[in-house]
Order: C-alpha cells, then sequence, then structure tokens
C-alpha cells in the first residue's frame, strides 16, 4: 500500500497506573524501577505501548494529576534517571513509552501559581483564571467536579480563581500566549527523551469560558489544539489520544482528523455514562440497557469508519472494574472476563487495557471510608453525608462508581500483599489476590491473561481487526451482542451471549452467517453454532464466497 497505516492503528496499549503498580523499595508505592522489572511480562502480554499515568512533580492531591513541575520526575516515583531508563529499557521489549499531559490545569503549588497569586500585575498572574469579586460571593454558581465551587478566593489580589477540579488544581488560562509556548516546551522536553506518545488529560476543557459557563468544546478549543499539535507532534510519528468528556460522533472525526493536524484519536465516554441515572450524577445507579450499549457502540465503529479513530476501552483509572461493573464477578468471572475483551478487541480502533483488567480484576468493596483514599470518594462521601444520605447508600455508590476500584493494588501472586510491596500499600490490596493473580494466570493457559494474550495476536496477525468495517448484527436480540466486520473478500463474525442465560438462535438466523473457521472462543469447544452458554463468546473468521 502506498500509504502505510501509522504503527498505532494495530497497537494495544497498556495503562499503568504507577502507585499500584509495583513498588521496588518498601514505601508502599509504586514507583518507576518497580515498572522496569516488569516489562517482560507486558512484553509477554504483546503490547506495543504503556500509557503512564502523571509520574511528574506533584502533592499528589489528586495523584499525580495536579503537576508542580511538568520536567521532573515525582522522588516518590523515582528520578528523570530512573524515567530515561524506563524509555532505554521498554524499547528492548519493544515498547513505547505514553506519558500522561494535564494541560488544563497545574497544581497550586506550582511556581507559575505561586508567582500568580502575588499580585495583579505579576508576570503570571494572568496564566491563571481569574475573576475580580467579594469576599463570599464568588463570580457564578460553577461547581467542580470534585464537588464545592469552581472559585476559590485570594485575599493577597482580591480575586477569585477558577478550577473545575479540587481546589488545588487551579485552571490555565490557554488565552495567554506565554503561557501555551511554555507548556509547549514542556512538552518538547519529553519529546527529545524519545517518549512514544501522549495521553492529553481532559483536554476538551481546555478552551473554557466561565462567564459563560462553557467547561468543555469552547469556541477556541480546536484553534489551541491545532497550534500545540504544530508546534510539538504534529510532524512526528507519536500517538496521542485526547481525553475528551465532551466528545461526540460529530466532533470526534475534527479530534482525530486523518490528515494528522490534532490527535490520533480521543477517549469518548458515550457508553460509560449509560449505568446512571440520565441527568444525574455517576453514583446515581441505574442497570446497563444492552440496546443502549449497542446503539452507542455502533454509532461510533460507523461514525468514525474512515473518518476518524476510535479508541476502545472499558476501565481505566478513573472507572470501575468491567468484570464487576458489566461482567459477573461471582461464579462466571472467567467467562464474563473474556466475554467483555471479545466484544471489545473485535471491534475497529486501538484497544486500552487498563492494568490488571487482563487478568479479570474486580471491585473492591471496602467497608467504611476510612479506607478509600481517592479525592472525588471523599469528597462525594462528605457531600452526600451532609445532603442527607444513609451511609449504606453511599456505600453501594462507592462500591460500584468509586475510583479507588480501579487503584487497589495489582495483584501480582499469591504472597503478602499480592507482591506489590514489602512495605505497607497506600491503599489495600483486594483481599481476592490469593485467587485472582497474574502468577496463576501466566501459569494457566485457560485464563483471562491468556486469553486477552491472544485477542492481542490476532489484531496483530488480521488486518480486519484494525481496517474492516462494522455492521451490527441481531440488533433486537435482548441478550446477544453480535456484530461483522468486512475487509476484501473476509468476513470476521462476532457473538456474545451477553448475560448468564444460556441462548439459542433460531435456526434460519444462523444458516445464512459464515461461522465455518472459529478463530477464538471462551469456552473449549463449542456446543453448536447456534447455542450460546453463560457469557460466551466466538470470533469467527471466513472468506466470502
Ligand atoms: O479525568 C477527567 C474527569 O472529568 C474525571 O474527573 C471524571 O469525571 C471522573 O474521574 C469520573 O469519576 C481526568 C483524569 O483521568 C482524572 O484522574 C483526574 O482526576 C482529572 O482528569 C483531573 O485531572
Ligand atoms: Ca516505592
Amino acid at each position: 500500500m502506498a500509504n502505510p497505516q501509522p504503527w498505532w492503528k494495530n497497537a494495544v496499549i497498556y495503562q499503568i497506573y504507577p502507585r499500584s503498580f509495583q513498588d521496588s523499595n518498601g514505601d508502599g508505592i509504586g514507583d518507576l524501577a518497580g515498572i522496569i522489572q516488569r516489562l517482560g511480562y507486558l512484553e509477554s502480554l504483546g503490547i506495543d505501548a504503556i500509557w503512564l499515568s502523571p509520574v511528574y512533580r506533584s502533592p499528589q492531591d489528586d495523584n499525580g494529576y495536579d503537576i508542580s513541575d511538568y520536567c521532573d520526575i515525582d522522588p516518590m516515583f523515582g528520578t528523570l534517571a530512573d524515567m530515561d531508563n524506563l524509555i532505554t529499557e521498554a524499547q528492548k521489549h519493544h515498547i513505547r513509552i505514553i506519558m500522561d499531559l494535564v494541560l488544563n490545569h497545574s497544581s497550586d503549588e506550582h511556581r507559575w501559581f505561586q508567582e500568580a497569586k502575588k499580585s495583579r500585575d505579576n508576570p503570571y498572574h494572568d496564566y491563571y483564571v481569574w475573576r475580580d469579586g467579594v469576599e463570599g460571593t464568588p463570580p457564578n454558581k460553577m461547581r467542580a467536579t470534585f464537588g464545592g465551587s469552581a472559585w476559590t478566593w485570594v485575599p493577597e489580589v482580591g480575586q477569585y480563581y477558577f478550577h473545575q477540579f479540587s481546589i488545588k488544581q487551579p485552571d490555565l488560562n490557554w488565552d495567554n500566549p506565554a503561557l501555551r509556548q511554555e507548556l509547549y516546551k514542556a512538552i518538547r522536553f519529553w519529546m527529545d527523551k524519545g517518549v512514544g506518545g501522549f495521553r492529553l488529560d481532559v483536554i476538551d476543557q481546555i478552551a473554557k469560558d466561565p462567564d459563560l459557563g462553557i467547561t468543555s468544546n469552547g469556541p477556541m478549543l480546536h484553534a489551541y489544539i491545532r497550534e500545540l499539535n504544530a508546534n510539538t507532534f504534529g510532524s512526528t510519528d507519536l500517538v496521542t489520544v485526547g481525553e475528551a468528556w465532551g466528545a461526540n460522533v460529530q466532533n470526534a472525526p475534527i479530534f482525530s482528523d486523518p490528515r494528522g493536524k490534532e490527535f490520533s484519536m480521543v477517549f469518548q465516554f458515550e457508553h460509560i455514562g449509560l449505568d446512571q441515572i440520565p441527568g444525574k450524577a455517576k453514583w446515581d445507579l441505574a442497570p446497563l440497557q444492552l440496546s443502549a450499549l449497542k446503539e452507542v457502540l455502533t454509532k461510533w465503529q460507523v461514525g468514525l469508519h474512515g473518518k476518524g479513530w476510535n479508541s476502545l476501552f472499558w476501565n481505566n483509572h478513573d472507572l470501575p472494574r468491567i468484570v464487576s461493573r458489566w461482567g459477573n464477578d461471582g461464579a462466571y468471572r472467567q467467562e464474563s472476563a473474556k466475554m467483555l475483551a471479545t466484544l471489545l478487541h473485535g471491534m475497529q480502533g486501538t484497544p486500552y487495557i487498563y492494568q490488571g483488567e487482563e487478568l479479570g480484576m474486580t471491585n473492591v468493596a471496602f467497608p467504611t471510608i476510612d479506607d478509600y483514599r481517592d479525592i472525588e470518594t471523599l469528597n462525594m462521601y462528605r457531600e452526600r453525608t451532609q445532603a442527607g444520605y444513609s451511609e449504606a447508600d453511599i456505600l453501594r455508590s462507592l462500591h460500584a462508581k468509586s475510583r479507588d476500584n480501579a487503584r487497589t493494588p495489582m495483584q501480582w501472586d499469591a504472597t503478602t500483599n499480592a507482591g506489590f510491596t514489602d512495605g505497607t500499600p497506600w491503599l489495600q490490596v483486594n483481599p481476592n489476590y490469593t485467587a485472582i493473580n497474574a502468577a496463576d494466570e501466566v501459569a494457566d493457559a485457560g485464563s483471562v491473561f491468556h486469553y486477552y494474550q491472544a485477542l492481542i495476536r490476532l489484531r496483530k496477525q488480521y488486518p480486519i481487526f484494525s481496517e474492516g468495517d462494522f455492521t451490527l448484527l441481531f440488533a433486537d436480540h435482548p441478550a446477544l451482542f453480535a456484530y461483522q466486520r468486512r475487509l476484501g473478500d473476509q468476513v470476521m463474525t462476532v457473538l456474545c451471549n451477553f448475560y448468564e442465560e444460556p441462548l439459542t438462535l433460531p435456526a434460519d438466523a444462523v444458516a445464512p452467517l459464515p461461522l465455518d473457521t472459529l478463530l477464538l472462543g471462551n469456552y473449549d469447544t463449542p456446543a453448536d453454532a447456534a447455542h450460546f452458554r453463560p457469557y460466551e463468546a466466538r470470533i469467527y473468521l471466513n472468506n466470502a464466497e
């Protein structure tokens, strides 16, 4: 082909949340040296790149998403030399390192903010978003994502600063050209070190206009992203993925412009909000409707085909574990984890695996709020307690949706603390680590780990995974999520029983399907093509006649 695909179009990316991955020095916190120890494991899984959640210098108010120095490593994680080492060692395992860029806000302990709050005529003042006002009466009623007002008063300057997240995460003012250049400089610092790409935190929120109540998709957003692109990674082969809660199928092709003017792809979250009461918070739980999931995922598959690029994910460090969320983390943990993996990895886009997902790690149900560490969780607990919610209600929401579900330490083996640390882990290990851990799964050919390995291998082997188009099958079936992919004279058919109840398809519906060659399935041998056992999933690949 004249125009070869960029490498990331058939890549699989693995997300590491560094503080929970592997501790190397017994302080109970994962670190860069710990990641280096586990590169062999990641290479054997088959992944191409690691997206590293932030490891920059940070007071850790939001576990590193509050950066106080964009060009240094937090001592908790190691040193700049450890980072260089990680990049070099990962290369030897054919793995690229993707850094997490948090450009919407900095820490309030960043030198820029320390300067900015000294006086209104300080050169750094305009790096942040300020409004005049009277103490006790914020400029407007906007709320911060982690609770409370989005405005905090600074007596020294007699103004409020704007923060979409915590008080310690003041929003950066992208309308200031000097600020933008400082950020580009920091990005080039990491490019010079040889990183493989960037994930851009809440990038759709950088062009905010708080006077109009606009947070995401502000009028200047795409102008700023194009300038960022042109000043940094625009002419490179780096992979870039923008986190965009405000992405929709209309604007996603702009973000993931195939001509390379913005990003490789975005994370969109439409499917992620399907199990909450519409218009309410993620804590207000509602059951997932399979029909809605089919509709949303199909819309993105069809909508971006040839026009943009999808990222495929069920999990990240902000989301509950998928096997507990939409699978079955009891009797059918392995089957349902594999079914959900099949459904996702059969689609077009770049799949992301969040640490432990490849083991079918589950949510955790801590008995009291004292066991939780996440700022979003702690603030929600305080607000809902004050608002009169019962303890049981709040805990039910946390067990389902707290970000700490994803952040319990990686379960490496059945020894104390799951092999994560010799010390006291910063967040307790999920007590199920003796039954669910990497050592056991690597040794067991039928494990969830080996199934992910197989899915990754297939994506590399058959271009239809990354290039084929998408058609939903059995659209109205209440339990089967099925679709077909086509490329040239090949047809791939993916069939997933989304629930525990066995199901049988009508014979005349199955007969026309090309189901000769089974590529992969989550049961040893298929009973017969029309019959699906609990959470049974299969991928067939055939030549069209
Ligand atoms: O998350 C974006 C974001 O909006 C989250 O607050 C999200 O709404 C929430 O986690 C859902 O429960 C990114 C990062 O992924 C997250 O870890 C950071 O806390 C946040 O930005 C601020 O940097
Ligand atoms: Ca450590």
